[in-house]
Protein backbone atom coordinates (compact mmCIF):
# COMPACT_ATOMS: atom_id res chain seq x y z
CA UNK A 1 0.00 0.00 0.00
CA UNK A 2 1.13 3.13 -0.61
CA UNK A 3 -1.14 5.00 1.89
CA UNK A 4 -3.26 3.45 5.27
CA UNK A 5 -5.67 5.26 6.52
CA UNK A 6 -8.65 4.59 8.91
CA UNK A 7 -11.78 6.15 10.71
CA UNK A 8 -15.26 5.83 10.49
CA UNK A 9 -17.33 6.38 7.54
CA UNK A 10 -21.34 6.65 7.68
CA UNK A 11 -24.22 6.99 4.78
CA UNK A 12 -24.67 10.59 4.10
CA UNK A 13 -27.87 11.91 2.85
CA UNK A 14 -27.97 15.05 1.31
CA UNK A 15 -31.52 17.04 1.03
CA UNK A 16 -32.78 18.26 -2.43
CA UNK A 17 -33.98 21.17 -1.24
CA UNK A 18 -32.32 23.83 1.23
CA UNK A 19 -34.90 23.84 3.92
CA UNK A 20 -34.22 23.17 7.63
CA UNK A 21 -33.91 19.73 7.86
CA UNK A 22 -37.48 18.67 9.52
CA UNK A 23 -39.03 20.20 5.90
CA UNK A 24 -36.90 17.81 3.99
CA UNK A 25 -38.76 15.14 1.84
CA UNK A 26 -36.36 14.01 -0.60
CA UNK A 27 -32.78 12.53 0.14
CA UNK A 28 -30.02 11.16 -1.70
CA UNK A 29 -27.87 8.76 -0.34
CA UNK A 30 -23.91 8.57 -0.42
CA UNK A 31 -21.26 8.10 1.87
CA UNK A 32 -19.18 10.62 3.81
CA UNK A 33 -16.15 10.31 6.48
CA UNK A 34 -13.00 12.06 6.19
CA UNK A 35 -10.35 9.11 5.95
CA UNK A 36 -11.85 7.07 3.45
CA UNK A 37 -12.61 10.19 1.17
CA UNK A 38 -8.60 10.80 1.42
CA UNK A 39 -8.30 6.61 0.57
CA UNK A 40 -11.20 7.54 -2.87
CA UNK A 41 -9.30 10.06 -3.50
CA UNK A 42 -5.61 8.77 -3.92
CA UNK A 43 -6.82 5.48 -5.53
CA UNK A 44 -8.37 7.73 -8.59
CA UNK A 45 -4.77 9.70 -8.76
CA UNK A 46 -3.46 6.26 -9.39
CA UNK A 47 -2.14 4.93 -5.98
CA UNK A 48 -2.63 2.02 -3.52
CA UNK A 49 -4.85 2.87 -0.66
CA UNK A 50 -6.15 0.86 2.01
CA UNK A 51 -9.28 1.76 4.68
CA UNK A 52 -9.44 0.38 7.85
CA UNK A 53 -12.83 0.75 10.29
CA UNK A 54 -15.23 -1.27 11.28
CA UNK A 55 -19.08 -1.10 10.35
CA UNK A 56 -22.55 -2.46 11.19
CA UNK A 57 -22.93 -6.05 9.95
CA UNK A 58 -26.16 -4.02 8.26
CA UNK A 59 -27.12 -3.02 4.85
CA UNK A 60 -25.60 -0.01 5.47
CA UNK A 61 -22.32 -1.05 6.27
CA UNK A 62 -22.47 -3.35 3.44
CA UNK A 63 -23.39 -0.43 0.90
CA UNK A 64 -20.11 1.80 2.72
CA UNK A 65 -18.03 -0.93 2.07
CA UNK A 66 -18.77 -1.65 -1.31
CA UNK A 67 -18.78 2.38 -2.35
CA UNK A 68 -15.29 2.58 -1.33
CA UNK A 69 -14.20 -1.04 -2.39
CA UNK A 70 -15.69 0.07 -5.74
CA UNK A 71 -13.41 2.74 -5.96
CA UNK A 72 -10.12 0.45 -5.96
CA UNK A 73 -9.60 1.24 -1.84
CA UNK A 74 -8.58 -1.99 -0.50
CA UNK A 75 -10.86 -3.04 2.29
CA UNK A 76 -9.81 -6.02 3.36
CA UNK A 77 -8.96 -5.46 6.76
CA UNK A 78 -12.53 -3.63 7.48
CA UNK A 79 -14.87 -5.67 10.53
CA UNK A 80 -17.95 -5.77 10.40
CA UNK A 81 -19.16 -5.89 14.28
CA UNK A 82 -22.27 -7.51 15.51
CA UNK A 83 -23.01 -5.54 17.90
CA UNK A 84 -23.30 -2.19 16.84
CA UNK A 85 -24.92 -0.63 13.66
CA UNK A 86 -23.18 1.51 11.10
CA UNK A 87 -23.74 5.65 11.58
CA UNK A 88 -25.39 8.17 9.72
CA UNK A 89 -25.58 11.71 8.91
CA UNK A 90 -27.67 14.31 7.23
CA UNK A 91 -26.67 17.91 5.33
CA UNK A 92 -28.87 20.63 5.81
CA UNK A 93 -28.34 22.53 2.82
CA UNK A 94 -28.25 26.64 3.50
CA UNK A 95 -28.62 29.44 0.86
CA UNK A 96 -25.28 31.24 0.63
CA UNK A 97 -24.37 29.44 3.49
CA UNK A 98 -21.84 25.91 4.50
CA UNK A 99 -24.07 22.89 4.97
CA UNK A 100 -24.67 22.32 8.57
CA UNK A 101 -24.05 18.29 9.60
CA UNK A 102 -26.51 16.46 12.18
CA UNK A 103 -24.61 13.21 13.29
CA UNK A 104 -26.31 10.26 14.01
CA UNK A 105 -23.13 8.15 15.09
CA UNK A 106 -22.72 7.61 19.03
CA UNK A 107 -22.07 4.24 19.97
CA UNK A 108 -22.01 3.58 16.28
CA UNK A 109 -19.46 0.12 14.98
CA UNK A 110 -16.76 2.22 13.74
CA UNK A 111 -16.42 4.04 17.58
CA UNK A 112 -16.32 0.55 19.06
CA UNK A 113 -12.75 -0.06 16.64
CA UNK A 114 -9.91 -1.22 19.12
CA UNK A 115 -5.82 -0.90 19.06
CA UNK A 116 -6.41 -5.37 17.57
CA UNK A 117 -8.48 -3.95 14.78
CA UNK A 118 -5.00 -3.24 13.17
CA UNK A 119 -2.98 -5.37 11.42
CA UNK A 120 0.78 -4.56 11.90
CA UNK A 121 2.51 -6.26 9.14
CA UNK A 122 -0.65 -4.09 6.91
CA UNK A 123 0.64 -1.08 8.45
CA UNK A 124 4.57 -1.63 8.22
CA UNK A 125 4.10 -2.18 4.81
CA UNK A 126 2.78 0.88 4.05
CA UNK A 127 5.00 4.28 2.87
CA UNK A 128 2.55 6.22 4.69
CA UNK A 129 0.01 6.39 7.67
CA UNK A 130 -2.81 8.68 7.50
CA UNK A 131 -5.06 9.54 10.74
CA UNK A 132 -7.60 12.24 11.47
CA UNK A 133 -8.44 14.09 14.92
CA UNK A 134 -12.11 12.99 14.27
CA UNK A 135 -10.99 9.28 15.22
CA UNK A 136 -9.98 10.26 18.62
CA UNK A 137 -12.98 11.99 19.27
CA UNK A 138 -15.36 9.05 18.76
CA UNK A 139 -14.59 6.78 22.02
CA UNK A 140 -11.44 5.94 24.09
CA UNK A 141 -10.62 2.95 22.52
CA UNK A 142 -10.67 4.78 19.29
CA UNK A 143 -8.49 7.41 20.80
CA UNK A 144 -5.89 4.46 21.82
CA UNK A 145 -6.40 3.09 18.22
CA UNK A 146 -4.79 6.28 16.51
CA UNK A 147 -2.05 6.13 19.01
CA UNK A 148 -1.50 2.40 18.83
CA UNK A 149 -1.40 3.04 15.10
CA UNK A 150 1.39 6.02 15.06
CA UNK A 151 3.54 3.98 17.59
CA UNK A 152 3.28 0.69 15.33
CA UNK A 153 3.85 3.29 11.94
CA UNK A 154 6.92 4.49 13.80
CA UNK A 155 8.51 1.66 14.89
CA UNK A 156 8.32 0.40 11.02
CA UNK A 157 9.68 3.60 9.39
CA UNK A 158 6.03 5.11 7.97
CA UNK A 159 5.64 8.07 7.58
CA UNK A 160 2.44 9.97 9.80
CA UNK A 161 0.30 12.23 8.29
CA UNK A 162 -2.05 13.59 10.48
CA UNK A 163 -4.74 16.33 10.00
CA UNK A 164 -6.55 17.89 13.07
CA UNK A 165 -9.86 17.67 11.33
CA UNK A 166 -11.51 18.98 14.21
CA UNK A 167 -15.36 18.56 14.67
CA UNK A 168 -16.57 20.55 17.42
CA UNK A 169 -19.96 18.30 17.67
CA UNK A 170 -18.07 15.52 18.78
CA UNK A 171 -15.86 17.03 22.05
CA UNK A 172 -15.24 19.96 23.16
CA UNK A 173 -12.46 22.92 22.34
CA UNK A 174 -10.35 21.92 25.51
CA UNK A 175 -10.53 18.39 24.90
CA UNK A 176 -9.64 18.55 21.47
CA UNK A 177 -6.52 20.97 21.75
CA UNK A 178 -4.92 18.10 24.32
CA UNK A 179 -5.29 15.31 22.12
CA UNK A 180 -4.72 16.86 18.53
CA UNK A 181 -1.51 18.82 19.77
CA UNK A 182 -0.35 15.33 21.28
CA UNK A 183 -1.30 13.50 18.03
CA UNK A 184 0.61 16.32 16.05
CA UNK A 185 4.20 16.42 18.34
CA UNK A 186 3.80 12.41 17.31
CA UNK A 187 3.00 13.16 13.36
CA UNK A 188 5.60 13.43 11.18
CA UNK A 189 3.75 15.72 8.67
CA UNK A 190 0.84 17.95 10.16
CA UNK A 191 -2.18 19.43 7.72
CA UNK A 192 -4.40 21.79 9.69
CA UNK A 193 -6.64 24.44 8.16
CA UNK A 194 -5.96 27.89 9.23
CA UNK A 195 -8.68 27.57 12.43
CA UNK A 196 -7.47 24.19 13.59
CA UNK A 197 -3.60 25.48 13.78
CA UNK A 198 -4.67 28.44 15.69
CA UNK A 199 -6.75 26.19 18.07
CA UNK A 200 -3.75 24.13 18.09
CA UNK A 201 -0.86 26.40 18.75
CA UNK A 202 -2.59 30.06 19.91
CA UNK A 203 -1.49 31.32 16.92
CA UNK A 204 -2.85 33.19 14.02
CA UNK A 205 -0.21 33.78 11.16
CA UNK A 206 0.23 30.76 9.31
CA UNK A 207 3.95 30.74 9.19
CA UNK A 208 3.42 30.82 13.19
CA UNK A 209 1.34 28.12 13.19
CA UNK A 210 3.93 25.97 11.06
CA UNK A 211 6.82 27.03 12.84
CA UNK A 212 4.93 26.21 16.34
CA UNK A 213 4.08 22.56 14.92
CA UNK A 214 7.72 22.05 13.78
CA UNK A 215 8.71 23.19 17.85
CA UNK A 216 6.47 20.80 19.20
CA UNK A 217 7.91 17.50 17.01
CA UNK A 218 6.35 17.60 13.59
CA UNK A 219 9.15 17.42 10.65
CA UNK A 220 6.26 19.50 8.40
CA UNK A 221 3.76 21.59 8.44
CA UNK A 222 1.13 22.77 5.60
CA UNK A 223 -1.71 25.52 6.69
CA UNK A 224 -4.42 25.57 4.97
CA UNK A 225 -6.06 28.58 3.96
CA UNK A 226 -9.20 27.69 2.11
CA UNK A 227 -9.67 29.75 -1.56
CA UNK A 228 -6.41 31.32 -0.94
CA UNK A 229 -4.44 28.33 -1.21
CA UNK A 230 -2.02 26.78 1.76
CA UNK A 231 1.69 27.73 3.37
CA UNK A 232 3.99 24.79 4.41
CA UNK A 233 6.86 24.57 6.12
CA UNK A 234 9.30 21.52 6.37
CA UNK A 235 12.25 22.67 7.86
CA UNK A 236 14.11 23.79 4.86
CA UNK A 237 11.82 24.69 2.41
CA UNK A 238 8.77 27.56 3.04
CA UNK A 239 6.37 29.06 1.27
CA UNK A 240 2.97 30.07 0.23
CA UNK A 241 0.99 28.87 -2.97
CA UNK A 242 -1.97 30.33 -4.36
CA UNK A 243 -5.17 28.76 -4.21
CA UNK A 244 -6.74 26.98 -7.54
CA UNK A 245 -9.37 29.43 -8.60
CA UNK A 246 -13.14 27.60 -8.42
CA UNK A 247 -15.86 30.12 -9.66
CA UNK A 248 -18.56 28.48 -8.31
CA UNK A 249 -18.53 26.58 -4.76
CA UNK A 250 -20.83 24.13 -4.24
CA UNK A 251 -20.36 22.41 -0.58
CA UNK A 252 -16.70 23.01 1.27
CA UNK A 253 -17.02 19.55 2.50
CA UNK A 254 -14.52 16.90 1.57
CA UNK A 255 -11.94 19.87 0.21
CA UNK A 256 -9.46 18.95 2.95
CA UNK A 257 -9.64 15.69 2.66
CA UNK A 258 -9.08 16.28 -1.73
CA UNK A 259 -5.77 18.39 0.05
CA UNK A 260 -4.22 15.92 1.66
CA UNK A 261 -4.85 13.34 -1.31
CA UNK A 262 -3.04 15.66 -3.74
CA UNK A 263 -0.49 16.64 -1.37
CA UNK A 264 0.41 13.41 -0.52
CA UNK A 265 0.10 12.02 -4.53
CA UNK A 266 2.30 14.78 -4.82
CA UNK A 267 5.05 13.40 -2.73
CA UNK A 268 4.75 10.03 -3.34
CA UNK A 269 5.36 10.50 -7.04
CA UNK A 270 8.91 12.40 -5.74
CA UNK A 271 7.82 16.14 -6.15
CA UNK A 272 9.35 18.65 -4.32
CA UNK A 273 6.64 20.28 -1.75
CA UNK A 274 5.70 23.38 -3.69
CA UNK A 275 4.40 21.18 -6.66
CA UNK A 276 2.87 18.43 -4.09
CA UNK A 277 1.11 21.50 -1.97
CA UNK A 278 -0.17 22.77 -5.80
CA UNK A 279 -1.61 19.53 -6.73
CA UNK A 280 -3.05 19.45 -2.95
CA UNK A 281 -5.01 22.76 -3.70
CA UNK A 282 -6.12 21.50 -7.14
CA UNK A 283 -7.80 18.66 -6.10
CA UNK A 284 -9.42 20.51 -2.65
CA UNK A 285 -10.79 22.45 -5.32
CA UNK A 286 -12.21 19.81 -7.72
CA UNK A 287 -14.16 18.83 -4.36
CA UNK A 288 -15.71 22.27 -4.14
CA UNK A 289 -17.79 21.69 -7.12
CA UNK A 290 -20.23 19.68 -6.45
CA UNK A 291 -22.49 18.82 -3.06
CA UNK A 292 -21.25 15.03 -2.11
CA UNK A 293 -17.78 14.58 -0.03
CA UNK A 294 -16.24 12.21 -3.19
CA UNK A 295 -17.61 12.44 -6.42
CA UNK A 296 -15.94 15.64 -7.36
CA UNK A 297 -12.01 14.16 -6.57
CA UNK A 298 -10.20 13.78 -10.07
CA UNK A 299 -8.28 10.69 -12.04
CA UNK A 300 -4.72 11.79 -12.46
CA UNK A 301 -5.64 11.43 -16.55
CA UNK A 302 -8.67 14.24 -15.48
CA UNK A 303 -6.10 16.16 -14.27
CA UNK A 304 -3.78 16.01 -17.50
CA UNK A 305 -7.01 16.41 -19.78
CA UNK A 306 -8.62 19.88 -17.79
CA UNK A 307 -5.07 21.36 -18.69
CA UNK A 308 -6.28 21.77 -22.19
CA UNK A 309 -10.09 21.16 -22.33
CA UNK A 310 -11.81 23.20 -24.73
CA UNK A 311 -15.20 23.71 -23.66
CA UNK A 312 -17.25 24.69 -27.47
O1 LIG B 1 -14.11 15.83 5.77
C1 LIG B 1 -15.42 15.46 5.40
C2 LIG B 1 -16.01 14.77 6.56
O2 LIG B 1 -16.07 15.65 7.62
C3 LIG B 1 -17.41 14.30 6.43
O3 LIG B 1 -17.62 13.56 5.30
C4 LIG B 1 -17.87 13.47 7.59
O4 LIG B 1 -15.99 12.29 8.38
C5 LIG B 1 -16.88 13.06 8.59
C6 LIG B 1 -16.98 13.66 9.90
O5 LIG B 1 -16.70 12.94 10.85
O6 LIG B 1 -17.31 14.83 10.02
Amino acid sequence: MDVVTFGETMVLFHPSSAVPLRFAGQFEKTIGGAESNVAIALSRLGHQAGWISRLGNDDFGLYVRNFIRGEGVDTSRVVFDQASPTAVFFKEKRTEQEPKVHYYRSGSAASRMIPEDLDEDYLAKAKYLHVTGITPALSESCRDSVFHAIALAKQHGVTVVFDPNIRLKLWSKEEAKKTLVEIASRSDIVLPGIEEGTLMTGRSQPEEVARNLLRNGSKAAVVKLGAEGAYYDNGNERGYIEGFHVSHVVDPIGAGDGFAAGFLSGLLRGWPYEEAVKLGNRVGAYAVTVSGDVEGYPYFDQLLKDNEEILR
